[in-house]
């Protein structure tokens, strides 16, 4: 008798779960099925899932092709269990492949194909929505995203679309996924859309994206002119979609407590906010080359002015910059100094220059210093006049941290307004004021 076990979280069931399951019976005679407990997910960053255990474990049920149900509820659980059931094949998706090729020294390893439409009608069907998601663009960032959206319960990337046909469809084989030839074919087969274009295309895409009814998460900068953030928004609030800027960093966990921590009087009040974010990049990349919108502002400006924003608001009185710029006239360092009423801040963004990539908010009775690289916000320090008295604060910042913005952005989608002041539409707004008089007084763009 041959003896196949397979691992999965199985929240939403869908037809991907189905066909796996399916064919992993078919691989052998006798069929355990692994499903996860919320703690084990927890631990190992999945997020969102919805179902309860005991209706992830009846729906593997009732599927017929599970001979056993098993609960796996820790890492390092399955080679374990390999010997315990004295099991010959070891399955699951393609989209693990490499992950559990250790198991090969106790059993068969068989990476099965993933299934790469979840079609709409199933999951009406079951009264259940899984939101398709359909990728613009497909850069470094895009890359990066795939595997955080796997870890998101409740959303699956279902195709991508490039103007430059090869890339896209290099990227859908990469990533087993759909290659879209046009726009069109995309927006009939996904539910919302991930932009990660390069940043003068943002405009262009959500505002078609939206016409077509479609949520978009779009990378950061969203847009460049504070006028285009505000007829974007206003559009998807009319059409009641949901428009969303990926600054990751602000749906981290470890930023949202730095917050809470700073705004609750433990510094005193706040006075001044410096963050830094340098980056050395090879010389022939778009952010160095691309002479219009490249540099280290408009790359990495967004995530140094989110900590300023969210601790002194938006309504800065002057916002000025200095730079440095390389041989081909763009920024490698610039400096916003930002002057409010009552307190100062500046971010520094460095392109080809680096430097300590820190945090600092001094307040009246002491300041936070959060620890390079701030933007992952999983450790910092209150210090005050005392250089003994020290307060340590580390929390969680799971893989690149991008599913935290696609957790937060499925359960606006969903309805939920919890998350909605983490970024809201009025800093994003602010944040595109900033880049547009930065791009008038850097490239004399009008
Ligand atoms: N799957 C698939 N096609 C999809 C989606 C999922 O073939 N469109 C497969 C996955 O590769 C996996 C199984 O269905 O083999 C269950 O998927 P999930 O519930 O997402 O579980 P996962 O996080 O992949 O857990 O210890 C857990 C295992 O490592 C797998």
């Amino acid at each position: 008798m041959v003896k196949v076990i397979t691992y999965g979280t199985f929240d939403l069931f869908h037809e991907g779960h189905y066909r796996l399951l399916q064919r992993a019976k078919q691989l052998g005679d006798y069929l355990i099925v692994g499903v996860t407990t919320e703690e084990y997910d927890q631990t190992r960053g999945k997020l969102n899932v919805v179902d309860p255990l005991m209706t992830r474990i009846e729906n593997v049920k009732k599927t017929g092709f599970a001979d056993e149900v098993i609960i796996e509820e820790a890492a390092g659980q399955k080679f374990r269990d390999i010997q315990k059931y004295q099991i010959d094949i070891f399955t699951v998706g393609s989209d693990w492949v490499g992950c559990f090729d250790y198991l090969n020294e106790y059993c068969k390893v068989v990476y099965l194909e993933r299934t790469k439409n979840i079609s709409s009608t199933m999951l009406r069907e079951k009264n259940r929505h899984i939101q398709r998601l359909g990728v613009i663009g497909t850069g470094r960032i895009a890359g990066r995203m795939i595997p955080e959206i796997k870890c998101v319960s409740g959303i699956e990337a279902q195709g991508v679309y490039n103007p430059h046909i090869k890339s896209a469809q290099r990227f859908a084989e990469t990533w087993e996924i759909n290659c879209y030839k046009d726009l069109e074919t995309l927006y009939d087969e996904v539910d919302s859309v991930y932009i990660a274009s390069p940043h003068h295309t943002h405009y262009g895409y959500i505002k078609s994206a939206l016409a077509h009814g479609k949520h978009v998460l779009c990378e950061k900068p969203m847009v460049l002119e504070r006028t285009q953030a505000e007829e974007l928004f206003q559009i998807a609030k009319e059409r009641n979609l949901i428009l969303f800027e990926g600054i990751k960093t602000a749906y981290c966990p470890g930023f949202e407590r730095l917050l809470g921590i700073a705004c609750s009087g433990a510094i005193g009040s706040v006075k001044s906010v410096d963050a830094c974010f340098t980056k050395l990049e090879d010389a022939d990349q778009r952010e160095l080359t691309d002479l219009e919108y490249g540099g280290s502002f408009t790359e990495l400006g967004s995530y140094c002015m989110l900590p300023i924003i969210k601790l002194l608001g938006t309504g800065y009185e002057t916002v000025d910059f200095h730079t440095v710029k390389g041989g081909n006239g763009l920024d490698i360092l610039t400096k916003a100094q930002f002057q409010y009423e009552n307190a100062v801040a500046t971010a520094t963004c460095g392109l080809g220059v680096k430097s300590e990539g820190q945090l600092v908010i001094a307040g009246t009775k002491g300041y936070i210093l959060v620890s390079a690289p701030w933007w992952k916000t999983n450790y910092f320090e209150i210090r005050h006049e005392n250089p003994d008295e020290v307060e340590r604060f580390s929390d969680r910042f799971l893989g690149d941290g991008l599913r935290y913005e696609v957790g937060v952005f499925l359960s606006m989608i969903n309805g939920s307004r919890r998350d909605e002041f983490k970024l809201t539409r009025g800093d994003s707004i602010a944040l595109a004021g900033v880049m547009e008089k930065f791009l008038k007084e850097n490239r004399g763009k009008n």
